[in-house]
């Protein structure tokens, strides 16, 4: 490998002097104009990882998924799909943070060396970016530092990060026996619909369902979708808004999914009509949130919980008219965010484990492996259903005993087609929820008369030092400041039916403060106390 020749392309691409940067949970997000060193320098881990893997694929994702226009973000994929290694968090951040030129060589070459990289062998980078024009420029410097470095490039251009997940997976599977699909955009659509077509087994969606796309990189992309489908064949009749893309500066605000799930109420512009099915998308694609407005009662959102809840239910029951409840092991992973009552029901009426992890989605993926079916779903609408190479080979070698053990052990099939496998994927966990609603002939009121939320309240306190609080117990609790935990046991125990934990995000320089209690007011009380004791 030439040195210089990765030295003359990085004084093209140099990062902001003084500031430190940090591999986080969801890579390296801020604004777009610090990026350009930063992506630069994702190029040459990237180049690192593809040749310590035998020369796969890796996948880079340019995206500030729900942020504001003017942010940007890079992350890494690794070659099945999944995040990025951990231990290698690590060395990203240190490649980005070195101060020079020359010094970010040395330490490119003295990590290739520890980690007996031969930097003579073949590499392989795939990436893609959302709707943000900054993207343009950010993959000029990737394929920059992979030029440097003789790394294969090849550049899919306008993704959903979801997407971008798959066609790395697809690369580094083509012509095995694990081959995930079709190497392109379209064979991602293909996928999809002829999975969502087996799943429904002739059966209709009923009504139309409207999609809200935060004016980001869903919206065309659902529209490609949607040109493909045979809405006929289905019965889904959707209607696409915000997905205006040409004005970037409408990305993002005033809709989408992280604005339904935070504020708590539906975009306002269009407005949805009381009984209609809505749905949000977010920036990038990968995360969904459900909401309708109850003639009677108003706005309500089906958020994370509650497509895990149905997810779990409906795949619960499908098992057992497989008879296989015995065989395979479904389990549901939640954060600490997750609703109590959702919690509650999965446990105590579907009568499944419930497993608590950290904050983020390599945590929850993780942890859903380890189970043959592993439904998870954080609050916030990320998440998706993985089924375990055993869990998919039972449902095509098992010989049915009737044709109702038939058509269970069919639809879970296509449902393990259906369901991302990579990622939490909003468009495909979209199609499941009908897929389900369809199945039980559900309206949006019977979804949402499963259980009742406990009212909660997220509260985000600026605190000098973040990193001074650090939690146990999957965040549940405060092990440091040593004492903090204690004053907010003393508060929660005044309530009834009380929970409230503090963290540091991972994403902000500030502490998140969740409460849920039986009422509304006493959670607003909780979660204000509980802020006061971290302040
Ligand atoms: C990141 C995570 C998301 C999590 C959020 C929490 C991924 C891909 N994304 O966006 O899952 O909910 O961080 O943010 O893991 P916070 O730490 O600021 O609360
Ligand atoms: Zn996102």
């Amino acid at each position: 490998m030439d040195r210089e020749a990765i030295i003359t392309a990085s004084t093209q691409h140099n990062i902001i002097p003084g500031r430190v940067y940090k591999y986080g949970t969801a890579g390296f997000r801020m604004s777009a104009d610090l990026l350009d060193g930063v992506t630069f320098r994702v190029g040459l881990l990237a180049a690192l990882r593809s040749r310590k893997l035998n020369g796969q694929a890796i996948g880079v994702m340019i995206t500030a998924s729900h942020n504001p226009a003017v942010d940007n973000g890079v992350k890494i994929v690794d070659p099945l799909g999944d995040m990025l290694e951990q231990e290698w968090e690590a060395y990203a951040t240190n490649l980005v943070n070195a101060p020079s030129h020359g010094e970010l060589v040395e330490y490119f070459i003295k990590l290739a060396d520890t980690l007996k990289i031969d930097l003579a062998s073949p590499g392989k980078v795939i990436v893609g970016r959302d709707t943000r024009p900054s993207g343009i420029t950010l993959v000029t410097a990737l394929a920059d530092s992979l030029a440097a470095t003789n790394t294969t490039f090849v550049d899919y251009k306008i993704l959903t990060t979801p997407q971008l997940h798959y066609l790395t997976r697809c690369v580094n599977t083509a012509g095995t026996p694990g081959a995930y699909g079709e190497v392109s955009e379209a064979g991602y659509y293909s996928k999809l619909l002829e999975a969502f077509y087996r799943a429904l087994r002739g059966r209709k969606v009923s009504g139309g369902l409207t999609v809200d796309c935060a004016n980001g990189v869903g919206g065309p992309k659902l529209n490609e979708l949607l040109k493909r489908h045979d809405a006929q064949k289905t019965g889904l009749q959707v209607k696409v808004i915000n997905d205006d893309v040409l004005r970037p500066e409408i990305l993002n605000l005033d809709c989408g999914a992280d604005f339904v799930k935070t504020r708590q109420r539906a975009p306002p512009n269009p407005k949805p009509a009381p009984g209609e099915r809505w749905c949000s998308l977010d920036g990038d694609a990968d995360r969904l949130i459900y909401y309708w407005v109850d003639p009677d009662t108003g706005f309500f959102m089906l958020d994370g919980d509650r497509i895990a809840t149905l997810a779990a239910s409906f795949i619960a029951d499908l098992s057992r008219s497989a008879g296989l409840e015995h065989q395979l092991r479904i389990g549901v992973i939640q954060t600490a965010y997750a609703n109590g009552a959702s919690t509650k029901y999965i446990e105590q009426h579907l009568q499944l484990p419930v497993v608590c992890t950290p904050t983020g989605v390599k945590h929850l993926h993780h942890a859903a492996c380890s189970f043959d079916i592993g439904v998870y779903f954080e609050a916030n609408g990320h998440g998706t259903v993985l089924f375990s190479p055993t869990a998919v080979q039972t449902f095509k070698t098992k010989e049915p005993q009737s044709p109702a053990q038939k058509d269970a052990l069919d639809i879970l099939s296509a449902l393990a087609d259906l369901i991302n496998q990579t990622v939490g994927d909003a468009i495909s966990d979209m199609l499941m929820v009908e897929v389900i609603l369809a199945h039980k002939a559900w309206t949006m009121k019977d979804w949402a008369l499963t259980y009742k939320d406990l009212p909660n309240r997220l509260v985000r306190v600026e605190v000098g030092n973040k990193d001074l609080f650090q939690t146990t117990d999957a965040e549940r609790k405060l092990s440091h400041p040593v004492g903090c935990q204690d004053e907010i046991d003393k508060e929660v125990k005044k309530y009834t039916a009380a929970r409230s934990f503090a963290r540091a995000s991972g994403t902000e320089n500030a502490c998140r403060v969740y409460a849920e209690a039986a009422t509304r007011s006493e959670a607003d009380e909780l979660a204000n106390k509980v802020a006061v004791i971290v302040l």
